[in-house]
């Protein structure tokens, strides 16, 4: 079976396998961490293994080899990207800063490492509050994400510029979809992640990163709950409250691109060792520093 043998592979290669909340079932079950962008970056960080193979997007691979550098990091799917990290480059960004030079820089992980570069600090849907509070008396910009940076500067009245990124799974979510579903679940609570626009957050019980989603359902008394964010976390939602129940907010909550990994890519990436993740060393460093950064505050 195929999972014996990526199993078996693993440990001749001394590998070790991280899958995000946003993918297939059996991918997450086969992995030795399953987590948000702020959990894998520290696994990747602390890992021993030889090799990561990374389920995921191509960002998040990035962010391993940005932390170890030292370690073969695969990603499984070759060209399972992120549109939102794509709505910004170097040279946008290096514009903006000609104009702004006293602009803090603010970058979401959901980026690639030429932009982390060119950054002070990351963040993640997890720890952007924290991080962006840290630094609530500077003039910033927030990138590439507009609604997760909207979201915070309207609850808190900060001096923030915006870039207008988006993620086209949680960008597409209207009001009209939150009071659907209320209405045939009135006893649910809503949990929507905050790459939604502010319409739709603003009908939420509850804003937060995949994390704090799974924190919520597990904490709450509500027995019915209605998530807005990629369908993958129904997976960690469901093994972990057997006895709530899940609805996704909206049937399109798919990521394409992080639904390109399916258990054949995971044994090809061991079996081959594909495909690799490299990064300019200059690159790397600049990037480093606005994730240790990161890794500090948070
Ligand atoms: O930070 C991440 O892992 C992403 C992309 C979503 C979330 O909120 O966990
Ligand atoms: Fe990018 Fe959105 Fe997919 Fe996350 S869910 S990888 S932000 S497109």
């Amino acid at each position: 079976m195929l999972k014996d043998e990526i199993l078996r592979l693993k440990q001749a290669k001394d590998a070790v396998i991280l899958a995000h909340f946003y993918q297939y079932p059996e991918v997450q079950d086969i992995a030795d961490y399953v987590g948000d962008s702020l959990d894998l970056s520290r696994v990747a960080e602390k890992a021993s293994a030889k090799i990561i193979v990374f389920c995921g997007v191509n960002f998040m691979a990035e962010t391993a080899k940005i932390l170890s550098p030292d370690k073969k990091v695969l990603l499984p799917a070759k060209d399972a990207g992120c549109p939102m990290a794509m709505m910004i480059s170097k040279t946008k960004l290096l514009k903006y800063k000609e104009q702004h030079p006293n602009r803090k820089v603010i970058c979401y992980v959901n980026s690639y490492a030429d932009v982390k570069a060119l950054s002070d600090v990351c963040v993640t849907s997890s720890n952007a509050e924290k991080i962006i509070m840290h630094f609530k008396d500077e003039k910033m910009l927030y990138i590439p994400d507009y609604n997760l940076g909207n979201y915070l500067k309207d609850r808190y009245q900060l001096d923030i510029d915006l870039w207008p990124g988006h993620c086209l799974v949680h960008n597409r979510l209207v009001e009209e979809d939150v009071l659907k579903m209320k209405a045939l679940y009135p006893k649910a609570e809503v949990l929507i992640h905050p790459e939604a626009p502010l319409a739709v957050l603003k009908l939420a019980d509850y804003v937060g990163s995949t994390r704090g989603i799974l924190n919520r359902a597990k904490a709450s008394c509500a027995k019915e709950f209605i998530i807005g964010t990629e369908e993958g976390i129904l997976h960690p939602l469901r093994k972990e409250n057997p006895d709530k129940e899940f609805y996704v907010l909206h049937p399109s909550m798919v990521c394409r691109n992080m639904k390109k990994t399916t258990l054949k890519e995971v044994y090809e990436a061991l079996l081959n060792e594909q495909y690799e993740i490299t990064i300019e060393e200059e690159i790397r460093l600049k990037a480093k520093q606005a994730l240790d950064l990161m890794l500090e505050l948070s």
